[in-house]
């Protein structure tokens, strides 16, 4: 069946958005996110393993400015710094993740003590400043010795191996943890690593890619039903959703945009939430369809306390030529995305209304500016418009029926952002890597003003 995709003449116009904190329930929570490869440096300290993407920044051409994760913020070193920043910000949570090679260098076998003992450091330091932490398993980090071993999640003999890891980390840190999610953007995953070769390991195969996608969903169902064993805390999952539109209203476009949504939404909604993969996808992939085995779908269709949704942008669907471009009324951000909060909006209800999904968290959401210092400030101006529209942008879609629980800013600080290097700057705080200091950009002022309107607390009224 075909579902109409709402075409760009049909979408509203940009609002002017007027959203306070107090517009959103008393209960929700606001947060900033991070990932560990991104942020924490000391790749070779304390006895951490190498992962594929610190392999992957030792090839030529790989990272565009030439850089790598050796340093990047040197989180590892300066937390207890950041922690205190998140205070000041009043965040409520702090997204972050594992370094699964920093916890088991080999990827099976021995665990890593000193490893563990950092995030025991980190924990207890949110936990102090009264930050719930909520941790990500898996954000790109593989330890390289599974990749060399047999292929990383090109084989399923992985599946058992990350279930081991997710339940040691549950077993050891589930109490004082908020929430897992199991893995961050599977599609990315897969996609961009063993299909367009843009993120490590940088493998140029439709088939591996679908058969990497597979081990994924099916590593997060065996590794939920782990952690179920070790801990009461909430278990989901992180999606990433860029919603397809076509860019005429014409039966191509729509087509390409009907085929655009089901592998990047539905090709992993449906399986989680409906344990199939979409029919129209999978013939789409005909021989490069992933083996599945038997049971392997009702695993990973776990029950999940959360979702997550990931939401920078959308997609402009033209089999036009030239092709009709995305109109960016709103502009575009420096990683070249169209801004277009109305979408998101749009998103959260469809998703409401076709899956019936568990408490969403957004637990990404924001952009890449060309910030400059000027005087010691970060006058950052399209960062705030960008979140005051998505917040706007957010409320509606809570007001039509989304059940969203909490947001998270991605990210606190400027950090190494993948293939593109540290050129880009998705920050709430500026960091200045050749000295490390950070400082709060006027978005940092913004959200921390933001925040501090909140609705009091039933008790406190
Ligand atoms: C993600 C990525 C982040 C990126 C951000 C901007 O989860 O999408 O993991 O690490 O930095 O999305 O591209």
């Amino acid at each position: 069946m075909t579902q109409p995709t709402p075409s760009l003449a049909a979408a509203p116009a940009p609002q002017t958005p007027s959203v306070t904190a107090a517009d959103f329930p008393a209960s929700f929570i606001w947060g900033s996110a991070t990932s560990a490869a991104q942020i924490e440096g000391a790749a070779q300290i304390d006895g951490r393993g190498p992962s594929i993407w610190d392999r992957f920044c030792s090839e030529p051409g790989r990272i565009k400015d030439g850089s790598n994760t050796a340093v990047a913020c040197d989180h590892y070193h300066r937390y207890p710094e950041d922690v205190r920043l998140m205070k000041w910000l009043g965040l409520d949570a702090y997204r972050f993740s594992f370094a699964w090679p920093r916890l088991q260098p080999q990827g099976k076998g021995a665990w890593n003590e000193a490893g563990f003992d950092f995030y025991d450091r980190l924990l207890d330091e949110l936990l102090a400043a009264g930050i719930a932490p909520h941790a990500t398993l898996y954000h790109w980090d593989l330890p390289a010795a599974l990749h060399d071993d047999f292929g990383g999640w090109q084989s399923r003999k992985i599946v058992p191996l990350f279930a081991d890891y997710a339940a040691e980390v549950a077993r050891r840190f589930g109490d004082r943890l908020a929430s897992i999610a199991t893995h961050n953007e599977p599609w990315c995953v897969a996609t961009l690593g063993y299909e367009t070769a843009q993120f490590a390991p940088g493998i140029t195969s439709r088939a591996a890619a679908a058969q990497v996608s597979h081990h994924l969903l099916l590593s997060h169902g065996h590794a939920v039903q782990a952690m179920r064993a070790e801990t009461r805390t909430p278990l989901g999952i992180v999606l990433n959703h860029t919603p397809s539109f076509p860019a005429m209203p014409i039966e191509a476009d729509r087509l390409a945009a009907r085929l655009d949504d089901g592998l990047n939404v539905r090709w992993y909604m449906d399986p989680v939430f409906r344990g199939c993969y979409p029919q129209d996808v999978l013939e789409h992939l005909g021989g490069d369809a992933p083996r599945v085995a038997e049971g392997d779908m009702a695993a990973i269709r776990v029950p999940l306390d959360f979702l997550g949704v990931n939401f920078y942008t959308r997609t402009v669907l033209s089999t036009q030529q030239p092709p009709v471009l995305a109109p960016g009324e709103m502009g575009f951000t420096d990683m070249g995305w169209e801004i277009y909060p109305q979408a998101l909006t749009q998103h959260l209800v469809r998703l409401a209304r076709e899956y019936c999904p568990p408490p969403i968290y957004i637990t990404e959401n924001g952009m890449a500016n060309a910030d400059e210092m000027v005087n010691g400030a970060v006058a950052d101006l399209p960062r705030i418009r960008y979140l005051q529209a998505h917040l706007a942008a957010l409320s509606r879609a809570m007001a039509l029926g989304a059940d969203v629980r909490g947001y998270f800013y991605w990210s606190l600080l400027d950090n190494f952002e993948w293939n593109s290097g540290y050129a880009k700057r998705f920050g709430l705080v500026h960091v200045d890597y050749a000295s490390q200091q950070r400082t709060p950009k006027h978005s940092a002022h913004w959200y921390r003003d933001f925040i501090a309107g909140r609705a009091a607390p039933p008790g406190a009224r």
